[in-house]
């Protein structure tokens, strides 16, 4: 497929040009915020930094970090750094635990989000002739008018369905002619679970490309969804903080993520000191918005857990590219003194022939950390025989001990008993938090 850009010139430009934009943009945003925010401006000034020492690029370790509690102790618009007249849009994250936080855009920061959501459905070979079918939730959730935004601005024909009902998300892909489908990856699965159910082949629907993002997935589901839907599935980050959907977008390529570094620097650093790692290893991703005006962030911990490279993408490409976020550093599991990610069990699972359809519970009994797998059964594997069932427990028990190096409880489960998800999926109950 020959790559088609949205703004070449800026996606292809030098490295030099890059951080000549990444300078000239982080001197303006932290005299900005040291203007407008209180908060940045004590910081700062209790870190020994003033605007003035902020030069280049290579300053920006100087600037104090910023965490998702400096966002609540603010709440709701402490760290807006532009009158409110000229916000029009608000959007907000609750996340998992404690209270929402609020994020505000002007309308050239709405401008800018709608480019690089446009630059993604170019990677994937999105035109005018597309009908882009819009399944993410619309609210105050980034995901819906995100990428909506940058259908509308690429000028295809945009569907905004949102989540959930999948009976008619199936008849508006059928009857509409949906090509791109932008969803999570886990309602991408179900969709394709739908359709399979109802009797529909992939080749019977017009679909081509998907946009799935949000939470983390593992290319072991990306092949399934590919398969489900019959389509090329592309990976897309972001989070609510920093802009929403489309902070980090994937090529034809698809061997990691263009940061959209000329409105976004992205740093690794070690998740324990907090000091910068090497492109190539793994660490905490940070990301200071350059451009944004009404809610520019410096150096925002993300929590997010991968890895920065800056060799040339044979796309033409020349931002960094982002590996998939293996997941978070609060999402991460200690198992008797093993770090396991969820996803690093899904990809187990997936390898031996079962569907994404499952659920980590842990507890503690007697002190004892204890996890248990529910892994769904699917056609190809289902069987109601005792014996068999504890046969294949126990091989998915060795793999994950041999691959990972934990010991966990496999269950497995009929088809279907797993609740499915319309947005992000839940993959992880942690009982030791519910009764702590
Ligand atoms: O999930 C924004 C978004 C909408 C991204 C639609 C992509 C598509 P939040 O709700 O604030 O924003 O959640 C952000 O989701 O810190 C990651 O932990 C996770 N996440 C987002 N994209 C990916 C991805 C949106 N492609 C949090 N892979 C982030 C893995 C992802 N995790």
């Amino acid at each position: 497929m020959a790559e088609i850009y949205w703004q070449k010139e800026i996606e292809t430009a030098s490295p030099e040009q890059i951080r000549s934009w990444q300078s000239e943009r982080l001197v303006k945003t932290v005299q900005r915020v040291w203007d407008n925010v209180p908060m940045y401006r004590e910081r700062m000034k209790e870190a020994g930094v003033e605007p003035g020492d902020i030069k280049s690029v290579d300053d920006i370790t100087k600037l104090p970090f910023t965490t998702k509690q400096d966002l609540r102790d603010t709440y709701p618009y402490g760290m807006f750094a532009c009158p409110m007249e000229d916000v029009v849009r608000l959007h907000a994250s609750s996340g998992t635990t404690g209270k929402q936080i609020v994020v505000g855009y002007t309308r050239n920061d709405l401008d800018i989000w709608d480019d690089i959501c446009a630059r993604q459905l170019c990677a994937v070979g999105a035109t005018t002739s597309d009908k882009v079918h819009v399944s993410y939730g619309y609210g105050l959730f980034t995901g819906g008018l995100g990428l909506h935004g940058g259908a509308q601005k690429l000028g295809a024909v945009t569907i905004p369905v949102s989540s959930g009902n999948t009976a008619r998300q199936i008849t508006i892909l059928k009857d509409f002619g949906s090509t791109v489908l932008c969803c999570t990856p886990s309602y991408a699965m179900y969709i394709a679970e739908t359709l399979a159910a109802d009797g529909t082949s992939p080749d019977e629907i017009p679909l081509k490309a998907g946009i799935f993002g949000a939470e983390p997935w593992t290319n072991e589901m990306r092949r399934q969804i590919e398969k489900g839907l019959g389509i090329k599935a592309y990976d897309v980050y972001g989070l609510t903080e920093i802009m929403g959907p489309g902070v980090a977008y994937e090529c034809s390529e698809q061997r990691g993520m263009h940061v959209n570094e000329d409105h976004f620097i992205i740093e690794i650093v070690d998740p324990d000191t907090f000091e910068p790692v090497p492109d190539g290893t793994q660490g905490e991703i940070v990301f200071t918005c350059i451009t944004k005006e009404a809610f520019p962030i410096i150096r925002y911990r993300t929590k997010d857990i991968g890895v920065v490279t800056r060799e040339k993408c044979s796309c033409g490409r020349t931002f960094a590219r982002m590996s998939k976020p293996m997941g978070r550093t609060d999402d991460m599991l200690i198992i008797r003194g093993v770090n396991v990610f969820p996803s690093q069990i899904e990809t187990v699972l997936l390898k031996m022939g079962y569907t994404p359809n499952y659920l980590i519970e842990v507890d503690r009994v007697n002190n004892l950390d204890t996890v248990v797998v529910n892994v769904e059964m699917n056609s190809d594997n289902f069987s109601d025989t005792v014996a068999h069932i504890s046969a294949s427990e126990h091989a998915l028990e060795d793999e994950i001990k041999s691959l990972l190096g934990v010991a966990v409880d496999v269950k497995l489960v009929s088809p279907g008993s797993i609740q499915r998800s319309q947005g992000k999926a839940v993959r992880v109950i942690d009982h030791r938090k519910l009764h702590g």
